[in-house]
């Protein structure tokens, strides 16, 4: 089992493909299908061109606060990937890859970054919920859904997705030991992108990794490689089928980077080194899986390329209808705070029609 021979405490880290695409741990490659090879590559793709994109709109003007993912894809499509139909997803809001995978449209991811809640609204066979923005408060979610489908004897298992900050959150520590007594059956995935805005993950934690914290509940605990699209999803299937089988929940800490800023509100230069984000470029986890697949003769340079031009061609066109959806009506905003608006609300939303009227976006 990869959490006994990868024991935190050791600082032993799961790596199945080094940061050139070579395989350095034959005997672990998990057995995935090449067709399933390739959708995860090009998931991962599709977030790659999706999230620059985005960043592209917020920055025309376009979008509202957009949060970007670049340099996560594998710790997101390596999880999301391990799950089945029938298990829950439960994200924070850095999830761009899983979502997709899971079967969300772009054009929902847009919606919602765009400000409409109607992103949020998934269909019935697609069992994830909204994105969550108080950081932490999912897992308390998460775990209650993976209790329920307990009581309800019900073969399912729930993914949940959490930052390294969040982990400093007590809705962390309340979910992962509510987890570990009830014996629920949940996968929480740490995207550890080694910083929570401006906080370095060292100054997060006085533990040497985030996966040990799973000893303190009494729980496996991994840390994987989150660049490594590989050990992401080995570690996570086999918790996935520990907890289908009864076995309870595991803590997998991915490690991985932000390559791009926090959020489009943030300025990273003011906080890291550029020579930091130079040197994690050199894992890029889109670049090792791609060049894992064309050892392997399932893919190539120039299929690569023709598949950007169409995911950029999809994203244009995505946003594009978005735009000019006409479907969120100004009032949404201010409406349902409260059963009735209050006065300050009632002149902030005059005050923002006026400011439209007046040809402002
Ligand atoms: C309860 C709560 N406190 C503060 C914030 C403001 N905030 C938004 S993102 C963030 C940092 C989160 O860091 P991390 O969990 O590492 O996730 P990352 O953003 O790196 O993906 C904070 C403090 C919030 N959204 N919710």
């Amino acid at each position: 089992m990869l959490v006994e021979r990868y024991n935190p405490l050791e600082e032993k880290i799961l790596t199945i493909l080094d940061k050139d695409g070579k395989v350095i741990n034959d005997e672990l490659v998990p057995e995935i299908e090449n067709e399933e090879l390739l959708h995860m590559y090009k998931t991962m793709l599709l977030t790659r061109v999706a999230d620059t994109k985005a960043l592209q709109y917020q920055r025309q003007g376009r979008m509202l606060t957009y949060a970007p993912n670049k340099g996560q894809e594998a710790a997101q499509v390596g999880s999301a990937s391990a799950i089945e139909n029938r298990d829950w997803l439960v994200p924070a809001f850095r999830e761009m890859g899983a979502w997709l995978y899971k079967g969300v449209s772009l054009e929902q991811i847009y919606l919602y970054w765009y400000g409409s809640e109607e992103g949020s609204r998934f269909p019935e066979n697609i069992k994830m919920l909204p994105v969550s923005v108080p950081i932490a408060s999912q897992l308390n979610h998460a775990v209650g859904i993976a209790m329920a489908s307990n009581i309800k004897e019900e073969d399912e298992v729930t993914l949940a997705y959490v930052g390294d900050g969040g982990t400093s959150q007590g809705e962390f520590h309340e979910a992962m030991n509510f987890a570990a007594v009830f014996n629920a059956p949940l996968v929480v995935v740490v995207q550890n992108n080694q910083y929570a805005i401006s906080v370095p993950r060292l100054e997060q934690t006085k533990t040497k990794t985030l996966a040990e914290k799973a000893i303190a509940y009494g729980i496996p605990g991994i840390q994987v490689d989150g660049n490594d699209i590989l050990a992401v999803y080995g570690a996570v299937k086999e918790a996935v089928d520990r907890a289908r089988r009864g076995e309870g929940p595991t803590l997998i800490e991915a490690v991985t980077y932000r390559l791009g800023p926090h959020t489009t509100s943030d300025d990273p230069t003011i906080y890291r080194e550029d020579k930091e984000v130079e040197e994690w470029k050199e894992k890029d986890p889109l670049i090792r899986f791609k060049t894992y697949l064309i050892d392997k003769g399932l893919w190539s340079e120039e299929e690569d390329s023709k598949q950007i031009e169409e995911f950029e061609k999809l994203a244009n066109d995505t946003f594009k209808r978005v735009e000019n959806s006409d479907e969120i009506p100004l009032e949404d905003i201010f409406k349902y705070h409260y059963e009735e608006m209050t006065e300050n609300l009632i002149e902030q939303y005059e005050d923002y029609k006026a400011y439209l009227a007046e040809g402002g976006r």
